[in-house]
């Protein structure tokens, strides 16, 4: 442990250093109580023994003064030859978390912060509890908005942002862009190459779309199945048309394989693309319909394309 003595007795902080000595601690001492908070923030102390009457301020002082100024708790042990009931209710209003009276005893003193280290021990796991707790909560957070199977949004943090988006467009009269795209012949697909490479097939597919929006706004989520949306705040229908067009290119990129259409024929996505500045009336349902009712048309139209 590290030990910082304050008193302005030197005869005192002799003696309470060889009381020390053979325990193997690190014991800084001052002699007053300005020197003493300076002390305090150079050594990072583990446990503060503090005398009451000193010249400048006193003792009282210092432990208000440490508790104010750090907030990290390092027990404070008061020495003090005043020993009236008043003196130590002031201590440990003060901040301290015992009184000692002078003379000291060694082995009372010495059991005291055996008391104080084991406090500070637990107060320490506990911590270190609450820290993991916390990690681990935001983690559980991180993943309850995280598709299972491809890892990029899901459904759940789908529907909350499209809600604060809509809202957020109607509110400042701004463009909002929103598309649902859906994969071609994905029954084939699994008809052909199985549903663990249909699995495949969607994590790829998730992925690029996902990589495929720049701006840090914009949402790429699995709705369900092997379809998927993406939110696009602010951007208008010109913006739009640009987005759907790299998206349709960005799949076809891939080129996976569909041998269930035909020899050389790759997996390639429909989209249905709804661009406004929503006014009141539009909702986060009449948003999807539209969007369905275009991606629709998409697949109507030969898929392999978008529609807005
Ligand atoms: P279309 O071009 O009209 O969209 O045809 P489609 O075959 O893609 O459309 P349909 O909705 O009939 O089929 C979707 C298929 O997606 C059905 C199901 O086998 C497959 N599917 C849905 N979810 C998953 C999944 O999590 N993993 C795999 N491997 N397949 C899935
Ligand atoms: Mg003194
Ligand atoms: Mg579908
Ligand atoms: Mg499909």
């Amino acid at each position: 442990m590290k030990i910082l003595i304050i008193d302005d007795s030197k005869i005192e902080r002799v003696i309470i250093r060889s009381y020390l000595q053979h325990l193997n601690h690190e014991v800084f001492d001052a002699g007053n109580g300005e020197t003493g908070i300076t002390l305090f923030a150079e050594c990072n102390p583990d446990i503060v023994l503090l005398g009451v009457v000193m010249s400048g301020i006193n003792g009282y002082e210092v432990a208000r003064k440490i508790r104010q100024e750090f907030t990290d708790w390092v027990p404070i042990i008061f020495l003090s030859g005043k020993t009236a009931p008043e003196d130590i209710m002031i201590g440990i209003e003060a901040g301290g978390d015992d009184y000692l009276p002078k003379p000291i005893q060694k082995t009372i003193l010495i059991a005291k912060m055996t008391a104080m280290e084991r406090i500070a021990a637990m107060r320490t796991q506990l911590l270190k509890t609450k820290n993991d707790l916390e990690l681990a909560n935001e983690e559980l957070g991180r993943l309850a908005t995280l598709d299972g199977l491809t890892g990029i949004a899901n459904r759940r943090h789908l529907d909350i942002t499209i809600a604060e988006e809509l809202a957020r467009a109607q509110r400042h009269a701004q463009p909002l862009t929103f598309i649902i795209a859906d994969i071609d012949f994905f029954k084939k697909y699994n008809d052909h190459y199985g549903h663990i490479q249909g699995d495949e097939c969607l994590k790829a597919v998730a992925s690029i779309l996902d990589n495929s929006l720049r701006r840090p706004a914009e949402l790429a989520a699995r709705y369900g199945g092997e379809e998927f949306c993406m939110v696009l705040p602010n951007t208008d229908t010109k913006g739009a048309k640009l987005v759907a067009d790299k998206l349709v290119n960005a799949v076809r990129s891939l080129e996976i394989l569909h041998a269930g259409l035909h020899e050389h024929a790759i997996v390639t996505m429909s989209f249905g693309v709804v661009s406004m500045i929503p006014d009141r009336k539009v909702t986060v349902k009449s948003l999807m319909l539209e969007a369905d009712a275009k991606l629709y048309q998409a697949k109507h139209n030969g898929r392999d394309q978008w529609v807005i």
